[in-house]
């Protein structure tokens, strides 16, 4: 049963990916994704030495957690490597895996990586103008390949939630590398089945 809201407006400035009015504004920083980066060494590397960057934020409309609604918001990733690893989001698993996702590109390069749990595996390349859509059963996670900030819109039902801790666990089957200059999707050597 749906929860009964007003009608509203937001604002998105397409020059700056700012968002008006937002709910809640999520800052992610390395050391909340210490497990979700492939080179540990670099990690602790970085966080020893007192350096702790943002490596993505996000600005969200949420609305009640029931079905039929959508949530949605901003993304921005910052430009950046951890080793060769460009900067990532977490990605994850819908809880209720049967859930769909768009994505939109405002803004800098990106690749999206996908997996099932039945074992298939795909990416696909964003920038500005690029509506990605996410099935129903994907995990989802984005990447900064460029050397600007890579910003997007995503829009996902609000009783949806997350589930960050099969890929906590396991990881993405791929990784995106930086390699002479260029990204590259590699296979993950540390990924294990399920
Ligand atoms: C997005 C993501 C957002 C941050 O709103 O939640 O880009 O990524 P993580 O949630 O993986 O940290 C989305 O896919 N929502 O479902
Ligand atoms: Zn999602």
């Amino acid at each position: 049963m749906s929860e009964i809201l007003e009608p509203y407006l937001a604002m998105l400035n397409f020059k700056t990916g700012i968002l008006k009015p937002f709910k809640k504004k999520v800052e992610v920083r390395l050391s909340d994704l210490k497990d979700f980066f492939s080179d540990q060494e670099a990690v602790n590397k970085i966080l020893s030495k007192s350096k702790n960057p943002i490596i993505y934020e996000y600005y969200e409309n949420s609305q009640p957690e029931v079905e039929g609604h959508l949530n949605f918001g901003i993304t921005i990733i910052n430009p950046g490597k951890i080793g060769k690893e460009y900067y990532l989001t977490r990605g994850h698993y819908h809880a209720k895996e049967g859930t769909a996702e768009v994505y939109v590109g405002l803004s800098g390069k990106g690749i999206m990586l996908l997996q099932k749990k039945d074992g298939q595996v795909t990416h696909l390349f964003m920038k500005k103008g690029v509506i990605a859509y996410v099935p129903p059963f994907w995990a989802h996670r984005t990447i900064n390949i460029g050397k600007n900030k890579f910003c997007f819109l995503y829009i996902y039902f609000s009783d949806a939630g997350h589930d960050y801790e099969i890929i906590k666990q396991k990881g993405f089957a791929k990784l995106v590398i930086e390699e002479r200059g260029r990204p590259k999707i590699i296979d993950n050597p540390k990924f294990t089945k399920y």
